[in-house]
């Protein structure tokens, strides 16, 4: 037998019933088989496939490259390094890139960060900080404290910590009997007979967060080692919190000794016109969770940022122990370190997240413009981060959204990535205003198109 093997779209047509060697990730495999969405090379603002076609990116990467992909700076940083030191191990010894990069991160996260975590994604980021969370009561004389909380329609990743605390029903279902104990969520904040329509934060919803309270009289707050949310729920249909929400969650948190956490995977790095979500709502964590915009996409990298405390709290035991018993071999990875080093300095130098901030009106109009639209359910946004909720069709839940992100691909020359049917844009950091009246454009043809 010939090994199965994806050519082209026409190629792959006569082979429907090959299976692909590569298992591609939250992908319908069978159906993607039948017309395989293929790129090849990136450039800018563009994807070019497989069939020749210069595709806009609306999603910028999956949130990842927010000043597009490709960029020269970034690009010649990791050119030059890999070929000057390729790996280094991390552990017991050090780069000093990767010493550089920590502080560059402590220097612009909010005041009393000292530290950074190096890990290789998202996911790993979030079940780092849940480690250094039971680590850290532990070494304060709380090991009662190991209980987490966190919310529904949380993605924190698909690792066993992040996927216990995260609350997306499909990816837990299979695996839920081997789910970390001890977790609860809290509510959403997602109604749509109060907030459908909301332009940025929606007033409606801030009590929700004194839920915590009642978690906390139910177990008793004192065994509640952490808080995980992400401060605007990205990948679940972007869900900006509630005024006063964040704010009420850090009272209650202080109230009970609890460690918060911000899972700011996507929020961090400009897309929210600041450093970090943090900076932007005044609300102040303790640790903040990063990966995707930390190199610009360009090499896989994460880092959890923590606070003064946490760190000093671990430097005990034996001055030759191993404080934390946890890392990974490519734990602030050479490459990645300035992939990322780079990625800071395109930051600062293109006044990225000012010009991303100037550009919030002009995303948050042209969203909206779809809002007369019959499919439309709700829109909804904030800073660059927004989503059309589109109504599903009868019996068929997801098939629209699918179907608007198949027909953008194919007939409109665009990458629109669909939760379901909800529709999700990661617009480009430095975006130009017509690029993004483009956008709405184009998925008004799609919607208006498709049944
Ligand atoms: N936390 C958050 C808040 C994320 O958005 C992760 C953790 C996990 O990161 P890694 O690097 O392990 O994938 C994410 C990832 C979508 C989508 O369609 C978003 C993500 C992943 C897949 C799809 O919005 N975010």
């Amino acid at each position: 037998m010939t090994k199965p093997r994806i050519r082209s779209r026409s190629k792959l047509s006569d082979h429907d019933n090959d299976r692909n060697a590569h298992w591609m990730p939250f992908t319908s495999l069978r159906d993607f088989q039948k017309a395989p969405r293929l790129l090849t090379s990136a450039q800018g603002h563009y994807y070019i496939s497989e069939d020749g076609r210069k595709l806009y990116d609306s999603f910028s990467g999956l949130w990842t490259s927010g000043v597009g992909h490709c960029h020269p700076q970034i690009v010649k940083a990791v050119q030059e390094q890999v070929a000057e030191m390729d790996y280094s191990i991390g552990f017991q010894v050090g780069h000093p890139k990767a010493f550089s990069l920590a502080e560059r991160l402590v220097d612009m996260a909010p005041d009393g960060f000292s530290s950074a975590f190096f890990t290789n994604s998202g996911s790993e980021s979030v079940d780092t900080a849940l480690k250094i969370a039971i680590a850290y009561h532990r070494a304060k004389g709380n090991a009662q404290r190991t209980r987490f909380v966190g919310r529904a329609r949380g993605y924190h990743g698909v690792n066993f910590g992040g996927m216990s605390v995260g609350g997306i029903a499909p990816n837990r279902k299979v695996f839920s009997p081997v789910l970390l104990p001890g977790v609860d969520h809290l509510p959403h904040t997602l109604n749509l007979k109060k907030n459908a329509f909301s332009k940025g934060l929606p007033n409606w919803g801030g009590h929700l967060a004194d839920e915590l309270e009642n978690i906390c009289a139910l177990h008793d707050g004192s065994n509640i080692a952490a808080v995980i949310v992400e401060p605007i729920s990205g990948s679940t249909g972007v869900l900006p919190p509630p005024i006063g929400y964040l704010k009420r969650l850090r009272q209650i948190c202080d109230r009970h000794g609890i460690l918060l956490i911000f899972d700011e995977v996507i929020t961090a790095f400009g897309r929210v016109g600041r450093a970090f979500a943090a900076d932007r709502f005044g609300v102040i964590p303790d640790m903040i969770t990063t990966a995707k915009g930390l190199t610009n996409g360009t090499i896989p990298m994460g880092a959890v940022l923590l606070k003064e405390g946490i760190y000093d709290a671990l430097m005990t035991g034996p001055k030759r122990t191993i404080e934390l018993f946890h890392g990974y071999t490519y734990s602030g990875h050479p490459v990645a370190a300035a992939a990322a080093l780079a990625t800071l300095d395109v930051y600062e130098t293109e006044n990225i997240f000012e010009h991303s901030k100037s550009l919030e009106p002009i995303f948050e109009e042209a969203i909206h413009s779809l809002s007369d639209h019959p499919k439309v359910l709700d829109i909804r946004n904030f800073g660059l981060m927004g989503a059309i909720e589109l109504e599903p069709r009868e019996n068929a839940p997801g098939e629209r959204g699918f179907d608007v992100h198949k027909k953008c691909y194919w007939d409109e020359d665009m990458i629109v990535r669909n939760g379901g049917d909800i529709l999700q844009f990661s617009p480009f950091l430095n975006s130009r205003p017509e690029d993004l009246e483009m956008i709405f454009e184009r998925v008004r043809k799609v919607l208006d198109s498709i049944d």
